[in-house]
């Protein structure tokens, strides 16, 4: 049974990797990245990107652009209801209020990596480079969900 052993031995490293944060709140610049996560997709597909964006500044701040080394480019996406149908548009720019958060989330606003030049595998992490108008760059990791991960409900599936 190795696998329960490696599985441990990573959380161990990944627990004393030096890092002073917890993986799950990446923070910069007064921004907080809480539970990056991505589906599962296949290479040259397109993945959801999700996670909690929380601004602890005093200023207003806005998400607007982000970048990974496995997508061709990455949008920022609003999903809105056209009649009976939920269709998602690209938004240029997400607003964090002062001392506000925003969720990303299946079927709201969400990141899309478009034209994935490897398939997005079930347990790997994912770099991307989130920019904003006033923090600059935030490097965060995606954890990759099953593809099912979500639902369009919102995030029961993912561990707290
Ligand atoms: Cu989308």
């Amino acid at each position: 049974m190795p696998a329960p052993a490696l599985r441990r031995l990573a959380l161990t490293l990944a627990a004393t990797g030096g890092l002073a944060l917890p993986l799950a709140a990446q923070e910069a610049g007064g921004i907080a990245v809480e539970q990056p996560w991505a589906r599962a997709a296949v290479q040259g597909g397109v993945g959801g990107a999700f996670m909690r964006i929380e601004n602890r500044g005093a200023a207003a701040d806005r998400l607007v652009s982000a970048s990974s080394p496995v997508a061709r480019t990455v949008e920022l996406h609003a999903t809105v209801r056209d009649g009976d149908v939920m269709r998602m548009r690209p938004v240029q720019a997400i607003d964090l209020p002062a001392h506000g958060a925003v969720q990303l989330q299946p079927g709201g606003l969400h990141m899309m990596l478009i034209g994935l030049n490897r398939p997005l595998s079930q347990g790997e992490r994912v770099p991307v480079t989130l920019t904003f108008e006033h923090a600059g760059s935030v490097a965060v990791e995606l954890a990759v969900q099953g593809a099912g991960a979500g639902g369009m409900a919102g995030h029961s599936a993912m561990p707290r």
